[in-house]
């Protein structure tokens, strides 16, 4: 069996732990607590260390998820979580006002791994139209491509099991 460690990482209500919920084959195991400052105009729990769930795509590989917090205040954990994993999701939630310059910023925190390690990346722009997505596939794409020629960005629900998982196998196989 092959084991990977993959990282999802992005702002605050991406949907990394809707995602991690949802994909995982395992109860997953996460650190949400009732948010206390201006998160809770956006939702009621936020991640404050981890999110953990683990997945089997097929008779050989078994994935392990990490989900970072977003909020910046506990960004000490995404150097801890990181650590020897083998690729990186960037989940974006396409209806938050500046969707484009939140996936700048995640590229440019992980920039270490992204563009000095050369470690495979994918970027999902959740919560979106995927027929007509606002900003455009194509404006996602020239940001990351500002970083490192050839990420893929994918249009997902993360929500859909269907979708995580094609996310998940376009950072494998890439
Ligand atoms: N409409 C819609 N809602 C979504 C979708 N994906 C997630 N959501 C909702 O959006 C919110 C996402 O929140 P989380 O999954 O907690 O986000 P997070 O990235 O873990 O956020 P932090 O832990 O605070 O950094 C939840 O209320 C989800 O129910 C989607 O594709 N469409
Ligand atoms: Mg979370």
């Amino acid at each position: 069996m092959f084991e990977h460690k993959i990282i999802f990482t992005g702002p605050v209500g991406a949907g990394k732990t809707t995602l991690i919920k949802a994909f995982s084959g395992t109860e997953p195991v996460l650190t949400e607590v009732r948010a206390s400052d201006e998160v809770s105009e956006l939702k009621e729990q936020t991640t404050v260390a981890m999110d953990y769930g683990s997945v089997v795509l097929d008779e050989e590989t078994k994935v392990h998820m990490y989900g970072t917090p977003g909020q910046k205040r506990f960004d000490f954990m995404w150097d801890i979580l990181s650590r020897g994993s083998m690729g990186l999701a960037i989940l974006v939630n396409a209806k938050a006002p500046k969707p484009l310059d939140d996936l700048r910023f995640y590229l440019d925190a992980f920039k270490g791994l992204i563009v000095e390690q050369d470690l495979p990346v994918v970027v999902g722009i959740n919560q979106v139209n995927k027929d007509q997505p606002e900003p455009s596939r194509a404006e996602f794409k020239a940001v990351a491509e500002e970083f490192r020629l050839g990420i893929p960005v994918l249009m997902i629900d993360a929500r859909e099991e269907k979708d995580v998982r094609r996310m998940v196998m376009t950072l494998l196989f890439s």
